[in-house]
């Protein structure tokens, strides 16, 4: 078996990477391309023993690492950002090819921004001070330790964007890190590896491996020596990591699944709000962040209805290589069927397909609208992470924000909404980590970003982001070294 995939004239290694050297394993898992379903390779498929060899690689790279200065530490978060601006095209040409989210997308949008992770990081490293205050003549000092080894663990939909969201500030932070990318989507995640290493990241500071969760998780999630464990996905494994990080109460952040609404009010920009709806179809639906409850209040919900259909109806689904598409396949046939399943249970017990409600040919599901939903069914209650949405009506304000509300879900919310004072009254009332009025995925690294109840765990971005991957310290000095309180 070859210790290698080419994708587009890229060579990806399959092996794990682990304190600066690539090592295999004795068995390989296939890695598919959701394009054309087409077997690209098998990746090395870790279990245990590789977890504990790349904990023990970022163990021994820890104290070298936290003890680089933060201006050298910069230096290389900036040069890793180079390497990926060098190898943009490459990076992603092979995510495409792995995930089946739009080229044009990772071409534009996603891969500027990987390096941007790496650069907002390495300045907020630098800038990062606090002033010391004094309490009764003593003087109080602001410290952000490194906490020490961190396991990331990454999801398939975004992998690279979420992977080096976490990455990029644990390594400021000056931990080290092990990163199990998604089982579905390997392949960006190892020319990550190489990137780093070829911008002079000190072997062992980052490692990655490869595997499925069930075989490798537990090994890194339950370890003694990991500090901080932080996971983007699912909510029933993100419960299975708190139970096995709760084994030496390790700290956790988690990035989880939403049933996010869009609020359509009567006096909002009709053709905004239809633009924002159809924007939920983006990445065939599996975005966490997805608003897939369209909320419209009466009066306009026939019309809005019409133009929605009008304007998604026109979207070009195909392959994600080619410029003009603005749908892609799906990452799986697994999550085809699960897709496929939530809908045709809904139709099953009444819902109504306004558009689509079927697959198509291959590893595509057509854009989906399904009305004639009850608010506590499945449909409206669980994530599908499809190209799927339901349409509700409300009649006023109230019944919008008890709706909005009423999922055990937390992640986002958008409004459109003609009324700045209904905007804020409304805003004001809703359970949700992001809140967009007449717009809608915004993301600025310096903005908190995360989910309340079931949505998640803590926060991602700027400030909340550095404090978690350190250990705070207060220092109280007392005035000339003298404890005199
Ligand atoms: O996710 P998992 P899956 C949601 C979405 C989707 C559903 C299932 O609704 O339909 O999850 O997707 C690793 N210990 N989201 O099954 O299992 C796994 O290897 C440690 C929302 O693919 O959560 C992968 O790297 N790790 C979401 C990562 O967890 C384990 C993005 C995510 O996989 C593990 C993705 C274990 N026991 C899916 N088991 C979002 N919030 O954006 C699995 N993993």
């Amino acid at each position: 078996m070859s210790d290698k995939i080419v994708v587009g004239g890229v060579s990806v290694d399959t092996r794990h990477w682990i304190g600066g050297r690539r090592v295999a394993s004795p068995g390989t898992f296939p890695d598919h391309s959701p394009i054309d379903g087409a077997v690209l390779g098998g990746i090395a498929r870790g279990g245990p023993a590789e977890a504990e060899a790349a904990v023990a690689a970022a163990k021994a790279a820890f104290p070298g690492w936290a003890a680089t200065s933060r201006a050298e530490r910069a230096r290389i978060l900036h040069a890793i950002a180079d390497g990926v601006e060098k190898r943009l095209e490459e990076l992603a040409v092979v995510e495409t090819t792995d995930n089946g989210a739009l080229l044009r997308s990772h071409r534009r949008g996603v891969m500027p921004r990987v390096a941007h992770n790496f650069r907002f990081f390495a300045d907020w490293l630098l800038q990062l001070e606090h002033e010391d205050f004094e309490t009764r003549g003593h003087t109080n000092h602001v410290s952000w330790d490194p906490a020490g080894p961190c396991v990331l663990i990454t999801p398939w939909n975004a992998p690279l964007m979420l992977a080096t969201w976490k990455v990029a500030p644990a390594l400021a932070a000056g931990d080290t890190v092990v990163l199990k990318p998604a089982e579905w989507s390997p392949l960006t995640a190892s020319l990550l590896a190489d990137i780093a290493a070829e911008a002079g990241l000190p072997a062992g500071v980052l490692n990655v491996v490869q595997g499925y969760g069930a075989e490798i998780g537990d090994a890194l999630t339950s370890h003694p020596d990991v500090r901080r464990i932080s996971f983007t996905g699912s909510v029933p494994t993100a419960k299975r990591i708190a139970a096995s990080a709760a084994a030496h109460l390790t700290p956790l952040s988690l990035e989880l699944g939403g049933k996010s609404p869009l609020l359509v009010f009567a006096d909002a920009d009709l053709d905004l709000a239809v633009d924002l709806a159809v924007e939920q179809y983006d990445n065939a639906g599996q975005v966490c962040l997805a608003a897939t409850r369209l909320l419209v209040e009466e009066p306009v919900a026939e019309e809005f209805t019409r133009r929605f259909v009008e304007k998604a109806s026109a979207l070009k689904q195909g392959d994600p290589r080619d410029e003009a598409t603005d749908i892609g396949p799906n990452i799986h046939p697994r999550q085809l069927e699960k897709i496929d399943g939530f809908v045709q249970r809904a139709l099953a017990s009444g819902a109504r397909a306004v558009l689509g409600g079927h697959r198509l040919d291959g590893q595509y599901y057509a854009p989906t609208l399904l009305t004639d939903v009850a608010q506590d069914s499945e449909i409206v209650q669980e994530e599908v992470f499809g190209p799927v949405l339901t349409l509700q009506t409300f009649s006023d304000e109230d019944e919008a924000v008890r709706l909005a509300n009423d999922t055990r879900f937390g992640l986002a919310a958008t409004l459109a909404t003609g009324d700045p004072a209904r905007a804020e009254r409304v805003t004001g009332q809703l359970v949700a980590g992001t809140v967009w009025v007449n717009c809608f995925f915004v993301r600025d690294l310096q903005a908190p970003f995360g989910g309340s109840r079931q949505s998640g765990v803590g926060r991602e971005g700027g400030t909340w982001s550095f404090d978690f991957y350190c250990d705070l310290k207060n220092t109280v000095t007392a005035p000339n070294g003298w404890n005199n309180h």
